[in-house]
């Protein structure tokens, strides 16, 4: 299937065969040497004149209220220009996040006096210089009247919680399929706390230039969507609101919405009529985004002697706050990746004493096959199969949650190529038999897949009479490398080098664009700059034809553009420049969005972009759409000590089309570093007796170092999937840590005979 068949299925993207141009290609980060030589300026780096700064004021108990809070002292220190807590705050309009929780209430303050978790923000100090906050923040007296929180959903008073209607599903005969069926497992597996950290923490600079007109620079995944929350706190239309984002360090999920320590500093710019600077400390990122909640799922598979499942019953739990719902979808991996004809899956929601949890890389999915992807191992020793050859057995031929067929799913041959990487054939499957001296081998595999969403996007293409191209959109860049393909997709259509396309985004200004999350955004940012690319140079051979001061005025109609040149195919071309010139012009400009034609205000249009509703904007496809992984892992267990260190992984990822594979690459070896994280390392610990987080810091919560990384191989099997998405790719970035952490825990069972069903797997687990 060419991609010219693909206008039709999304009644919005024209279409033109790419061939092998820029796109594809291996190409060098845009922005890599900006980043290297601390060329590129982020939010907290931004020259402002005249900052103030703000420092954030967190309840020290996990559940209650606060009494009062004596101000005198830090109100009286030097350069102390506003202390802001309930009593004195502005009052802000309720803003729903983007899954549609409102704030309970019909105004919104972003200072509790009701404390639901112990890092709550309670107050901010805002002082002339960041010192001056921060010590008089220490001299504000707050009194509590203390009660007792239920910190975890591991406490026995947090209870059963709450059903999620939306994750309840249920087929087939589960529980007759499960009773009659020859060989059964059923087990339990926890996965704690964790947290997105950034290695930029959350912060902003925020300026009202005029009540009415508001400017912040702060890192966002979803430049439409955080300006939304500020426009309708402050009650401003969309348009007076600017965020610049040009530069993320990271977000990994956390920095996609609106938070409450960013509504202080809002109000707190507003109410001195001064640009405000606030950084959010480490410990406090912590508290200022909830990050993955601890999660429980009991899995009961049932299957025939031969290996096909028969039955699937999933019972699962994850916690959420006591103001707010958050449902870590743990059944999302359950219900679609293999066939089973009996399947029932429901999943709780605990109300604790915690910041309200989010998301974080490869959310649902991630811990979702953890689960089942130990499930499926645990499965393969009761039958005494070999875990690939039981998941070959169970390969769907459709999706068996939507009944839809699958776009593409070559997940067999992720099977076929890493595990010959690997040397999977080599493996004996008895636990404890291989070994190199003190050391106890261990091999272990699982799948990793997640899904392809879909949402408009928006971009504007500029052809210049030097020949060079620019590009924006609203898109951001948080490591990722959407500059990089941005350029790359305009260069492949226009026929000009790489080089010569400059992209801009992170800004509010700029075209709308969905957000950077669910691994969507370079697929539909590269259909939307391939669009209004291929509508550039369509206005470009216009004015070539139909100019009357053209040169190439009355051609036959066979104009092409390339290196920067348009003319007849056979000789007679001009540059761009020339054209322009010739014209009238310094340059052409085109904007043009991916959604479907159809009649809307632009209240509405903009709805699409600043809110998930944009996902329901596009057709729904015939087909289910996801991207696969198998990972292959090699662990080694001292015998002694019970040291666990990952030695080899080899993944093969079905991703589509790459659009650039050395990104996609980055992007892979990433989600494996944190799945091994994940598997070994990674805990938000909490004080039982009143909810503090113990581990508020990168000594305490440990994530993956070099040290604890060997080689790894990736390999791409994907090939262009044109029913997936417009250019043929499928989602990466969050993909290939889905799976790691279940291929880890699988690994060292084999190493061990110990199988660890809660993470992260510590070497006391093996002794
Ligand atoms: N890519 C590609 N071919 C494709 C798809 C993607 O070459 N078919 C490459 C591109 O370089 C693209 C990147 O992979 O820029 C990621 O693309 P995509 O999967 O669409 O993911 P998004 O652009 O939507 O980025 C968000 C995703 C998410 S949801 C999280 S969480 C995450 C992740 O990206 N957070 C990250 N990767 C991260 N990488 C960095 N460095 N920092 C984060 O915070
Ligand atoms: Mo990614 S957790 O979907 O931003």
């Amino acid at each position: 299937m060419s991609l010219t068949d693909s206008p039709a299925k999304y009644g919005s993207v024209a279409g033109s065969e790419t061939a092998s141009g820029p796109l594809g290609r291996a190409a060098l980060r845009g922005d890599g040497s900006l980043k290297v030589r601390g060329a590129a300026t982020y939010a907290l780096e931004q020259p402002v004149e005249g900052v103030l700064h703000c420092v954030l004021v967190q309840s020290t108990i996990g559940a209650g209220r606060v009494a009062a809070i004596d101000r005198s002292a830090a109100e009286a220190a030097p350069g102390v220009r506003l202390v802001l807590d309930a009593g004195n705050s502005l009052t802000l309009a309720p803003m729903p996040d983007f899954f549609g929780n409102t704030p309970p209430g019909d105004s919104y303050v972003p200072f509790a006096r009701e404390i639901s978790f112990n890092g709550e923000l309670i107050a901010a100090v805002v002082a002339d210089t960041l010192e001056q906050a921060r010590a008089a923040a220490a001299l504000l007296e707050v009194t509590y009247e203390e009660a007792r929180s239920v910190p975890t959903f591991s406490d026995p008073r947090a209870g059963e919680g709450r059903a999620v209607d939306a994750m309840t599903k249920e087929w087939g005969e589960p529980d007759a399929a499960f009773a009659e069926a020859p060989v059964r497992i059923e087990a339990t597996y926890e996965t704690p706390r964790e947290y997105n950290l950034p290695i930029e923490p959350h912060g902003l600079i925020v300026h009202f230039e005029a009540d009415d007109r508001l400017t912040i620079y702060e890192p966002t995944q979803w430049v439409d969507g955080t300006a939304r929350n500020y426009a309708g706190w402050f009650g401003l239309s969309f348009d007076a609101v600017r965020i610049v984002s040009p530069f993320i360090g990271g977000g990994f999920g956390s920095k996609a919405q609106g938070l409450p320590h960013s509504a202080a500093a809002a109000i707190a710019a507003k109410m001195l009529g001064r640009p405000v600077k606030l950084a959010v400390t480490r410990p406090q990122t912590f508290t200022a985004y909830g990050g993955r909640p601890a999660t429980r799922q009991t899995l009961r598979l049932g299957a025939a002697a031969d290996g096909r499942l028969l039955a699937l019953d999933h019972d699962a739990a994850s916690e959420t706050s006591v103001t707010g719902t958050f449902t870590e979808t743990l059944g999302i991996v359950t219900k679609m990746m293999y066939a089973v004809p009996n399947l029932s899956s429901r999943q709780n929601v605990v109300p604790v004493n915690t910041v309200l949890p989010g998301p974080f890389r490869a959310p649902g999915k991630n811990p979702s096959a953890f689960a089942f992807e130990c499930a499926v191992d645990e499965l393969a020793v009761e039958l005494g199969m070999d875990p690939v050859d039981l998941r070959r057995v169970n390969e769907p031929d459709h999706d068996f949650e939507t009944g839809k067929p699958w776009s593409s799913r070559r997940l067999l041959k992720c099977y076929d190529v890493a595990g010959e990487a690997f040397g999977w054939a080599g493996r004996n499957p008895a636990p404890r038999s291989m070994r190199e001296g003190r050391q106890l081998i261990g091999w272990g595999m699982a799948v990793g897949t997640h899904p392809v969403y879909a949402a408009p996007g928006e971009a504007t293409v500029r052809l210049l009479a030097n020949g060079s191209v620019e590009v924006s959109s609203s898109a951001i860049d948080m490591g990722t490398g959407t500059y990089t393909i941005l350029a790359q997709t305009a260069a492949d259509v226009l026929g000009v080098p790489v080089e010569k396309v400059t992209v801009r985004l992170g800004d509010s200004r700029l075209g709308r664009a969905p957000v950077a999350g669910g691994s969507q955004l370079a697929n539909l940012m590269t259909a939307a700059v391939h669009k209004t690319a291929l509508a550039a140079r369509d206005e470009l051979v216009t004015l070539g034809l139909t100019d009357p001061n053209s040169p190439l005025r009355d051609q036959a109609n066979t104009l092409t553009v390339a290196d920067g040149r348009i003319g007849a195919s056979r000789g007679g071309a001009i540059s761009v420049g020339e054209l322009l010139a010739a014209t009238g012009r310094d340059h052409l400009e085109v904007t043009r969005d991916t959604l479907p034609e159809a009649d809307r205000t632009p209240e509405e249009r903009q709805r699409m972009f600043s809110t998930l509703a944009g996902r329901g904007a596009l057709p729904d496809l015939p087909v289910s759409r996801h991207s696969f992984c198998a990972h292959f892992i090699e662990v080694r267990v001292d015998e002694d000590f019970g040291t666990i260190r990952v030695s080899r992984v080899v993944t093969a990822f079905d991703a589509g089309r790459l659009y650039n594979p050395k990104l996609a690459e980055s992007q892979f070896k990433g989600g494996i570093v944190m799945g091994i994280g994940m598997a070994l390392l990674e805990e938000g610990v909490t004080d039982p007796r009143n909810g503090r987080i113990l581990s508020s810091n990168l000594a305490d919560y440990r994530i993956a170092t070099n040290a604890d990384v060997p080689e790894i191989t990736t390999i791409s099997v994907g090939e262009p999937d044109y029913d997936a998405t417009p250019l043929g790719g499928k989602a990466v970035g969050e993909l290939s840590i889905v799976g790691v952490a279940p291929a880890i825990a699988n690994a060292v069972y084999h190493a061990t005979g110990r199988r660890v069903r809660s993470l992260p797997i510590k070497l006391d687990d093996l002794l």
